[in-house]
């Protein structure tokens, strides 16, 4: 049995990568933070009391991308396979008000995962979460020969991560990968984020419980796509011949405002009935474009996106929705039912976070 560990395996894509995992047959280990409220809604519906014997094959441990000591003694204890370091303070607008925080943990954090691999001389593959922030003002299309142009305090720590994960491959002969990957969003997105922002603003206006959205720059484009896709990368990444880096997007570039026309429209409303803007979400240094050439994933990986902009908006509503207890048009249910099969179930989409 094959094992993992995942940083950041209560986010987003580390809930989602272990439910993949896990369905290939994996023994899953996940890093968490200590907090004084329950921080695991995302994969709680995975979790088994290791009490109850063989059937848990996944395990949690306590540790912080800030701890050196706590990243080796995982490694060392663990003995894994393959290692995914997801673990980041992974938003943009928070990075400007916590820049040397998100510094040591988005950026540092990687080094001290990279060095602990190092000095216990692990046999190990080694996946990095890297970015399309990287890219920053780069001109679209950006592809893994776009020189990086980062926009903020988060996107430089993570341009030193990814530099850092190439030295280690270069240097010592690890088997290090990043995936450059471009936005990719779900139901189980945190709520700050604007997709998930704007499809919780939407089901809560319908229940009546919320009368306005305020919101920033509806201009900035993203290359948005679907989480669950984007981690099954991940995993093919590290089964490849060769370690590489390799971008990740749909190839369509779409704006806030036609996902907020998106959103609003999938249930008959007119977001600028309800959308009003507040400075506060302004950045102050914005990217404005960003639209991958996933051409290496395609030709490399075999790999090509089921879900693009308008079935990823009816996915997120429908799960929004469903969360409110109100009617669900059922397009994004039947649109996974149709092009998803095995690990991926709508019944484990929709995990509530408000505990
Ligand atoms: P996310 O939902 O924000 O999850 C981040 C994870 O990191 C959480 O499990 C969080 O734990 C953990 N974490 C934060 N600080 C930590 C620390 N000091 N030590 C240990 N763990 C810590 O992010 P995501 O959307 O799943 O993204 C996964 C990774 O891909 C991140 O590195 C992100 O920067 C990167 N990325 C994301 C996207 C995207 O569009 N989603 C695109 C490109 C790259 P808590 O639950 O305790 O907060
Ligand atoms: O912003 C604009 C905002 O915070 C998208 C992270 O996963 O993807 C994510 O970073 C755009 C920006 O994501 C609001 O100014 C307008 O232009 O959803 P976001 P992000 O900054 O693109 C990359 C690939 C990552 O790696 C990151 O970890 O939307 N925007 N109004 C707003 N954004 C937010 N959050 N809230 C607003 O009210």
């Amino acid at each position: 049995m094959k094992k993992a560990l995942i940083t950041g395996i209560s986010g987003q894509d580390g809930s989602y990568l272990t439910e993949l995992l896990l369905s290939k047959g994996y023994q899953v280990h996940g890093m968490i933070r200590r907090s004084s409220t329950f921080n695991t809604g995302r994969i709680d519906h995975i979790y088994r009391d290791p009490h109850n014997g063989k059937k848990a094959r996944m395990r949690l441990h306590y540790g912080d991308l800030a701890s050196s000591d706590s990243l080796q003694n995982m490694i060392s204890e663990v003995e894994p396979d393959e290692i995914y370091n997801l673990a980041a303070q992974s938003h943009v607008r928070v990075s400007f008000d916590m820049p040397e925080y998100t510094g040591d943990v988005t950026g540092l954090g990687t080094l001290r995962l990279l060095e602990a691999v190092r000095r216990i001389g692990a046999d190990v593959r080694f996946y990095q979460a890297s970015t399309s922030e990287m890219f920053g003002d780069a001109l679209p299309p950006q592809s893994e020969m776009t020189p990086f142009a980062p926009q903020s305090p988060y996107a430089a720590a993570k341009t030193y991560a990814h530099w850092v994960t190439k030295n280690y491959r270069d240097g010592y002969g690890i088997f290090a990968c990043s995936g450059i990957l471009f936005n990719h969003e779900s139901p189980r997105r945190g709520e700050t984020f604007v997709t998930r922002k704007i499809t919780r603003a939407v089901a809560a206006i319908l229940a009546g419980k919320q009368t306005h959205l305020y919101m920033g720059n509806l201009d900035a484009k993203r290359d948005w796509g679907y989480a669950p896709e984007y981690v099954e990368v991940m995993w093919r990444l590290l089964q490849h011949d060769e370690p590489m880096d390799i971008v990740i997007g749909t190839g369509e570039s779409y704006s806030v405002r036609e996902f907020l026309e998106e959103a609003f429209g999938y249930v008959a409303l007119d977001y600028r009935d309800y959308v009003k803007i507040d400075k506060h979400y302004f950045r102050p240094t914005e990217v404005d474009y960003l639209l991958a050439d996933p051409g290496k994933a395609r030709t490399v990986l075999g790999w090509e996106p089921k879900i693009r902009f308008h079935d990823l908006v009816r996915i997120m509503m429908d799960a929004d929705l469903e969360l409110q207890g109100l009617d669900v048009p059922g397009e994004g249910k039947r649109l996974l039912a149709e092009r998803f099969d095995g690990w991926h179930r709508w019944e484990d989409q929709v995990v509530s976070m408000d505990k």
